[in-house]
């Protein structure tokens, strides 16, 4: 995990900041240099020498400076730049027609932390400077002279996030749907100081309230970069591109990234997050029934014959996980809801013994059938479940039951099969509902990846196991770094196999959150899209109050008309349902990993300043 250095950073850097008129990139060195860029890339020196002058006419030096931060104002441009006189700091504002000539107004008091106003903007007739390295405040000013501070902080670091660190005003990028706030995070690994790039959005109507924050970073840790001094000089939006320029053991390197504020836009917009039903929980324990009395949680999920069919986990008074049902017709409100169990454990596979074996326990209880998972193929219904007899580790089975015999209820399932291996725990089995080149297509969870394999049949003769033939791994960094597991079996969408998965995270490891993927309608081993963020996050009461406190766990999800439902466990107590418009829910999942680098520009160097 990275740390965070509590010293000053050394004063290595050459590079002063950056700021671009729309037509041009300037890039400011020492001593009071100007480099021009049409590209952003490519920087001609600019034949005259820039300076910062007071009143009596007096220069600046500029060894002392930096942290560049300039915004274009009524009048001009409004620079705020940092001095450093040792032991102290201070923050320092000029003003200036040409980008050259800069007239000091002197200390912005009390401030001493990097800061920069928001660019072509007021608010109540006042310029709005955002600020901090800690964490960000903002103060405002009638005539750039005086400058109020707001007390409460604007942007903190964040448990459970990569930027739960100190954060360094950035920069700020006007845009129609709000102000871009970009911010550093400097990290000390053993091999060196690295910085990660963190994005929010802040309301133009009212500039202390946040409207969206990322929750990965823009930009993580510059594999060439480790182990030389890095220090950031600011970014700009050019020509639709957010720009992100570096010094790097003296010498300028840019990372770009392509339709920046469309796609935090986009993000922001919400087409992901998937919303609660206000009627959750959908299914609650029924005290009076001794099967089902501490919980009914994590349901499979199959729409079938006009209606939603849930087969929920549930533990009653002998603490054995069995499956009971229950059935929906707008697959929200409950129609019908057996007052017996469909499903028990009948192996000894999957019979416990009757004891708490606490190294295994899962979701509670001691055992049997656990998170089942439904797929219809042909004219069968197909039960995945985890079957955990308590003493071993837990498995996989799988079991079928004819379309017939489902729809009239008559519970004639098959005899179940392990099909995971002896020594390994399976968990999170689920079947893809056509066959790919006439296989049968699984998914499984083996610590800490999404397993896929391909099948010539599901009879599973002989003591055959799954192999794991290919895998979905999680992603450093993002809020599915630690675990991922498939969810619900994978819905054909227009844009691909949607797999809502769930996943916990190194940042966050209590919770189990929701996310989804795209994976090729031909090939389902290949991610087209995925969510860069949770789709859902445990916070409320019935996902916080009951056997396990911070648990979102989808095992099933439908396509009813026009909307995808996702039910879920909460707090392994339980079965949740979330909704959203199938085709903007799509949309979203599509654009949401477009901020990628763009490999012309990624982490280049620029044309030197010192040329
Ligand atoms: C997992 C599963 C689930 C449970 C979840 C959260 O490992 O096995 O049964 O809902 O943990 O506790």
């Amino acid at each position: 995990m990275p740390t965070l250095l509590t010293h000053a950073p050394k004063m290595t850097s050459g590079g002063l900041g950056v700021f671009s008129d729309g037509k041009n990139v300037f890039l400011f060195s020492r001593p009071f240099n100007i480099s021009i860029s049409e590209d952003g890339l490519n920087f001609r020196h600019y034949p005259k020498k820039s300076s910062i002058s007071d009143a009596k006419g007096k220069r600046q030096s500029a060894l002392n400076l930096r942290d560049f931060r300039i915004s274009n104002f009524e009048y001009g441009h409004f620079l705020t730049y940092k001095v450093r006189l040792k032991p102290t700091e201070y923050l320092a504002s000029a003003i200036s027609n040409d980008l050259i000539t800069w007239n000091k107004i002197g200390k912005i008091s009390p401030l001493e932390e990097t800061a920069m106003m928001v660019p072509d903007y007021k608010y109540k007739d006042q310029y709005v400077l955002y600020f901090g390295e800690k964490d960000i405040k903002i103060a405002t000013s009638y005539d750039l002279e005086f400058w109020h501070v707001k007390k409460d902080p604007v942007l903190k670091a964040r448990s459970g996030y990569f930027d739960n660190l100190p954060i360094k005003m950035g920069s700020l990028i006007q845009s129609p749907k709000g102000i871009i706030l970009i911010y550093y995070l400097r990290v000390e690994k053993r091999e060196g100081t690295q910085y990660l790039v963190g994005c929010s959005l802040f309301d133009k109507n009212d500039p202390s309230q946040i409207l969206f924050r990322r929750n990965i970073p823009v930009l993580d840790t510059v594999k060439d970069w480790i182990g030389k001094s890095v220090y950031p000089l600011g970014s700009v939006i050019f020509k639709g591109k957010l720009l992100l320029y570096f010094d790097i053991d003296g010498e300028v390197f840019v990372v770009s990234y392509p339709s920046f504020d469309k796609v935090v836009y986009e993000e922001s917009s919400g087409l992901l997050m998937l919303d609660k039903h206000e009627a959750n929980p959908v299914i609650k324990p029924i005290r009076e029934h001794p099967w089902e009395s501490q919980a009914t949680f994590n349901a499979a999920a199959v729409y079938d014959d006009g209606k939603v069919h849930l087969l929920y986990r549930a533990i009653g008074e002998s603490n054995t996980s069995v499956l009971g049902y229950a059935s929906s017709k707008d697959g929200i409100n409950i129609d019908e809801r057996l007052n017996y169990p469909i499903y028990a454990p009948t192996q000894d596979f999957e019979s416990p013994g009757g004891l708490p074996i606490i190294n295994y326990m899962s979701g509670g209880g001691y055992g049997g059938c656990e998170d089942p998972r439904i797929t219809k193929i042909d004219d069968r219904f197909y039960l995945t479940y985890v079957a955990f007899n308590g003493n071993e580790h837990p498995k996989i089975a799988i079991t079928s039951i004819r379309t017939d015999d489902f729809r009239c209820k008559r519970w004639a399932w098959e005899k179940p099969k392990l099909i995971s291996a002896p020594n390994v725990i399976n968990k999170n089995p689920c079947l893809l509902p056509k066959k790919i080149n006439g296989k049968y297509v699984i998914f499984h969870r083996v610590f800490p990846n999404i397993l896929i394999d391909f099948l010539d049949d599901l009879n599973f003769e002989k003591t055959r196991y799954l192999k794991g033939e290919f895998s979905i791994t999680p992603r450093r960094n993002f809020w599915d770094s630690r675990k991922i597991g498939a969810g619900a079996p994978p819905i054909k969408t227009k844009d691909g196999w949607l797999l809502i998965y769930h996943a916990v995270s190194d940042h966050d490891p209590s919770k189990y959150k929701v996310g989804a993927m795209l994976l090729d309608i031909e090939n389902p081993t290949i991610v087209l899209h995925r969510s860069n963020n949770p789709i859902l996050v445990p916070d409320r009461h019935y996902e916080n109050e009951g056997y396990k406190a911070g648990v979102a766990y989808p095992c099933g999800a439908v396509v009813l008309g026009k909307k995808l439902i996702v039910y879920y466990g909460g707090a392994d107590t339980f079965v949740c349902a979330a909704s959203k418009n199938l085709d903007s829910f799509l949309f979203g999942l599509k654009s949401s990993n477009r901020l990628t680098l763009d490999p012309e520009y990624s982490t280049r160097k620029v044309t030197s300043y010192n040329d």
